[in-house]
């Protein structure tokens, strides 16, 4: 008898579990598949016509208005690939100076102002943010190739023409770990077995989309009213010896444990939904 009370509570936490992840993985999907659009929109109506009718009011109001499909994401953006060589053209034409990206953990909040921050060093090529919505214009006029986990993005989504996203990181101007989905902008149409290099030579800039997974989340889990029921940790399990906490505090608890997998549309990297139930039974 108490066997079968164990099997039956094994399978709600089960059910239970499956579905808020395949939620979750339904609403990243969701997004992913409208942050890729507005890849094809920037290629479409910013580098496919002359002049541009794409500026950064017209990409502000738009992505303002549209953030309704991309559940989960905090912001979108769009930096333009830019040559050493152009550098300077560049910077005229914009009446601004690319900048680095600011890492240190403490920074002075007044850092983080682009007046303020430091030009970016000499590098082959940059990733400036030229178009943001307004949730994420702190990150505009910043070299996306000079963070680490922002550059790997660039390198991968670029060589790939598929939608990447990075291992958890602490977003900028957030106090969360949170992922970056990067899509690169062709000017030209290519096949989608092209080769690597053949990507990256049609490579004119890159449009990304930040997550700021716990807040975001949150908000998921709520809506469904089980939080007294159970506790959910969302993993990037990528490094299956040394998995990432990105949702959810830690928890030692040795009672009943269901794990769901969660798929982000990115082979390379792993996510799981781990669920316990609240109460002991
Ligand atoms: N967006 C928002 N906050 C961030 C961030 C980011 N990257 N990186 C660190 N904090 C424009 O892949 C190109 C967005 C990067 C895209």
């Amino acid at each position: 008898l108490n066997e079968d009370i164990v099997l039956r509570r094994q399978e709600t936490l089960s059910n239970m579990c499956d579905e808020r992840a395949r939620m979750l993985q339904d609403q990243f999907n969701v997004s992913m598949n409208h942050v890729h659009a507005l890849a094809i929109l920037i290629s479409t109506f910013h580098h496919g016509k002359q002049p541009s009718a794409i500026d950064q009011k017209t990409f502000g109001e738009y992505t303002e208005r549209t953030a309704f499909e991309r559940p989960l994401t905090s912001g979108v953006a769009y930096a333009l690939r830019v040559p050493h060589s152009q550098r300077e053209q560049f910077e005229t034409q914009h009446g601004w100076k690319i900048k680095k990206m600011e890492t240190e953990d403490q920074t002075l909040v007044q850092d983080c102002i682009p007046e303020n921050l430091d030009p970016a060093p000499v590098q082959d090529e940059y990733a400036p943010v030229i178009f943001s919505q307004e949730t994420v214009s702190h990150i505009v006029s910043i070299d996306m190739m000079s963070g680490k986990e922002d550059r790997e993005n660039i390198l991968r989504a670029r060589a790939s023409g598929k939608g990447v996203l990075t291992s958890p990181f602490k977003l900028l101007k957030s106090n969360h770990l949170g992922v970056v989905l990067t899509f690169a902008v062709y000017n030209t149409h290519l096949p989608p077995h092209a080769t690597a290099e053949q990507f990256i030579n049609a490579t004119v800039g890159y449009l990304g989309a930040s997550y700021d997974v716990p807040s975001l989340v949150e908000k998921l889990l709520h809506q469904l009213a089980s939080k007294q029921t159970i506790v959910v940790n969302v993993y990037d399990t990528t490094n299956k010896a040394e998995p990432i906490n990105m949702y959810g505090t830690n928890v030692t608890d040795t009672g009943l444990l269901h794990i769901s997998t969660l798929d982000f549309g990115d082979p390379t990297r792993k996510h799981e939904m781990h669920c316990r139930f609240k109460q002991r039974a």
